[in-house]
């Protein structure tokens, strides 16, 4: 018998790619899910699950559709590199209703965060979940800022957060940077099935990469608090790979690959950390 939660769940961002992997994942456990997107939802339901169409930008819509749910899975929203007026209304006003949706049910928030929240940090880094937010777009950003209105609700309200930093989460790896950076669609759905499961999560960072021997970049997450291990590994297609790189100095250069190289205006490369030669 797989433990099921005890009240609802409420998915943002169910129709797209990973929002349709948690439906069939948790659908298929039995969960009852509560889905919502802004585009119509293009699968056949699973039992237990209904469908409503809603703009995250609607936050009385929110808080009906979070009536009587126990967790909120948010992954609405922008999810690629956008201009700042794309991402403001689905990512900043837009998590801001998460929250007071969450805040009104008590329910416990599982964040869809990105690597794009530290995408400047330098590939030869190793950095723990407290590290410092170097977002590399307003994308990037808008994650950081979600995650930091985690923290305001659970130092002011008792509202529970598991932040899922996702690095690439593709059916198959596809470049060299994914060598590090790839998540199974597997290991994905596992992670947010213990992150709603875990009986208690605090204010939590979750990596999300799989077990990758590449993954050098990113330790210290709250895996075995919550009870997730990554299985699938991007390291039988290492040769394939290996060679499969832009050129691009500064995309090769930083976590948050094409993300950090677009739009870059520098003349000049930046000196490492934030102040350089003089960073503690
Ligand atoms: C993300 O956050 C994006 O949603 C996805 O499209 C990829 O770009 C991924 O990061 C990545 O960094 O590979």
């Amino acid at each position: 018998m797989t433990e099921t939660p005890a009240k609802p769940v409420l998915l943002t961002g169910a129709s797209g790619a990973l929002g349709r992997v948690l439906v069939r994942h948790l659908g298929g456990l039995g969960w009852k899910l509560v889905l919502t997107d802004i585009a119509p939802f293009p699968e056949a339901l699973p039992a237990g699950a209904a469908f409503t169409r809603a703009d995250l930008e609607d936050g009385v819509g929110m808080l009906r559709l979070a009536e009587g749910c126990g967790a909120i899975l948010h992954l609405g929203g922008a999810s690629t590199d956008q201009p700042f007026e794309k991402v403001i209304g689905p990512n900043i006003r837009g998590v801001y209703h998460v929250y007071e949706a969450a805040r009104r049910e008590k329910a416990r928030v599982v964040f869809a965060s990105s690597n794009h929240s530290i995408g400047f940090h330098e590939r030869t880094e190793s950095i723990g979940a407290d590290t410092q937010f170097l977002p590399d777009t307003y994308y990037g950003l808008s994650k950081a800022y979600g995650e930091l209105m985690g923290r305001l609700y659970w130092f002011k309200h008792g509202v529970e957060s598991v932040f899922v930093r996702i690095g690439s989460a593709t059916p198959e790896p596809v470049n060299a940077r994914m060598l590090a950076s790839w998540l199974s669609y597997g290991d994905f759905a596992r992670m947010i099935e213990r992150s709603v499961l875990a009986p208690s999560v605090g204010c939590s960072v979750l990596w999300g990469a799989s077990k990758n021997a590449r993954m050098t970049w990113w330790r210290d997450d709250a895996r075995q608090a919550l009870g997730w291990e990554p299985i699938d590994s991007a390291d039988g297609l290492t040769a394939q790979l290996a060679g499969v790189v832009s050129g691009d100095p500064v995309e090769e250069r930083y976590m948050g690959g094409a993300y950090c190289s677009t739009e870059y205006s520098r003349a000049e490369p930046a000196p490492p950390g934030l102040f350089g030669e003089n960073d503690v």
